[in-house]
C-alpha cells in the first residue's frame, strides 16, 4: 500500500510511518519540520519519502496529486493526523488566535488533504481514509472548549464522507485516541515542557505505538469491512461526568 501521513515529524505520525514501513507499505510522510522527516527517512530507508508540507497551505495540497513521484502517486491511505490543541483556559478567556490556528489546521488542513487526495482512490477504486479525532469530540470537559469542537467536526466529517462514499469501496475511519504521552500534544498545548510533563505523571498512558498498531490493524483490514470510529482510552482515564456550581453567581 502507498500511504500518506500528515503530521509526520512528531508522534503518531512518526510512529505509524515506522509501522507502515515495517509493515513493508510505503509512506509519503509530511509535516513542515523537513529535518525531523529526513531523519525519519534516513532511520527507514527508501521506503519513505518525506515532504515538507503545511495541511494550511491550499494550493500545495491540490496540487499533490500531480507533484507526487509515480512511484508513491497512487495513494491507497490517507491519514489525517496533522493536528493541534492550543491552551486550556476556558472560553471567556481563550485567545482567538489560538482558536483559529486549531480551527485551520485540525479542520480545514484536513478538508484540502481529503478533497485532494479522494478523487483519485475513487477513480482507482481503491482507498482508506484515517481521520485522527479525539475524544475530545465525545466528551467535553473543561477548557475543551474549541479543541473539542474541532474533533466533533472530524467525527461528523468521517461519517458524512461514509455517506458520500456509499457506493465506492472507498473506506473511512475516525481514530479517537484518548491521553496519550511520547509525543509533543502537551509541549504544544502549552509550550512549557514542566507543565507538560505533569499532564501524564502517574498514569500509565496510551503510547504512539498503540495507536500506530491500531491504525495498521484496521488498513489491513479485510476490504469489506469498515471501520467508522474506534475510541480508545487507558486503563487510568474515564468520564468525568455532569459538573454542578452550587451557591450563587
Ligand atoms: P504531536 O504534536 O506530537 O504531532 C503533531 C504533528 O502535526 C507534528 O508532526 C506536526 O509537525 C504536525 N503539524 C502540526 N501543524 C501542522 C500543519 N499546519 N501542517 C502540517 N503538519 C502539521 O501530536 P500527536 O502525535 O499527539 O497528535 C497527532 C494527532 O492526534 C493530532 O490531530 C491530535 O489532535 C490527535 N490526538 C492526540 C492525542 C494525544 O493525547 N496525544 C489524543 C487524541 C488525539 P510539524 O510541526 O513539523 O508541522
Ligand atoms: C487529546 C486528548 O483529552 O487531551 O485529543 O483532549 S485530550
Amino acid at each position: 500500500m502507498i500511504v500518506f501521513i500528515t503530521g509526520a515529524s512528531a508522534g503518531f505520525g512518526a510512529a505509524m510511518a515506522r509501522s507502515f514501513v515495517q509493515a513493508g507499505h510505503h509512506v509519503i510522510a509530511s509535516a513542515r519540520r523537513k529535518d525531523k522527516l529526513n531523519a525519519l527517512a534516513a532511520e527507514l530507508g527508501e521506503r519513505l519519502l518525506p515532504i515538507e508540507l503545511d495541511v494550511n497551505d491550499q494550493a500545495a495540497v491540490a496540487a499533490l496529486p500531480t507533484q507526487l513521484p509515480p512511484a508513491f502517486a497512487q495513494v491507497d491511505v490517507l491519514i489525517n493526523n496533522a493536528g493541534l490543541a492550543l491552551g486550556l483556559e476556558p472560553a471567556q478567556r481563550a485567545d482567538i488566535d489560538q482558536w483559529h490556528t486549531m480551527i485551520d489546521t485540525n479542520c480545514k488542513g484536513l478538508v484540502n488533504m481529503t478533497r485532494a487526495l479522494l478523487p483519485g482512490m475513487v477513480e482507482r477504486k481503491r482507498g482508506h481514509i484515517f481521520n485522527l479525532g479525539s475524544v475530545a469530540g465525545n466528551w467535553p470537559y473543561q477548557g475543551g472548549n474549541v479543541y473539542g469542537a474541532t474533533k466533533a467536526f472530524v467525527q461528523q466529517f468521517s461519517r458524512n464522507l461514509r455517506a458520500d462514499l456509499l457506493g465506492t469501496p472507498v473506506r473511512v475511519t475516525n481514530v479517537e485516541p484518548g491521553m496519550c504521552g511520547g509525543t509533543e500534544f502537551s509541549d504544544v498545548r502549552f509550550g512549557d515542557a514542566e507543565r507538560a510533563a505533569k499532564v501524564y505523571e502517574g498514569v500509565q498512558f496510551l503510547t504512539p505505538e498503540d495507536i500506530a498498531s491500531t491504525v495498521l490493524w484496521i488498513a489491513q483490514s479485510p476490504a469489506h469491512m469498515n471501520i467508522n470510529a474506534i475510541e480508545i482510552m487507558p486503563v487510568q482515564q474515564s468520564f468525568g461526568g455532569l459538573a454542578i456550581h452550587r451557591g450563587s453567581f
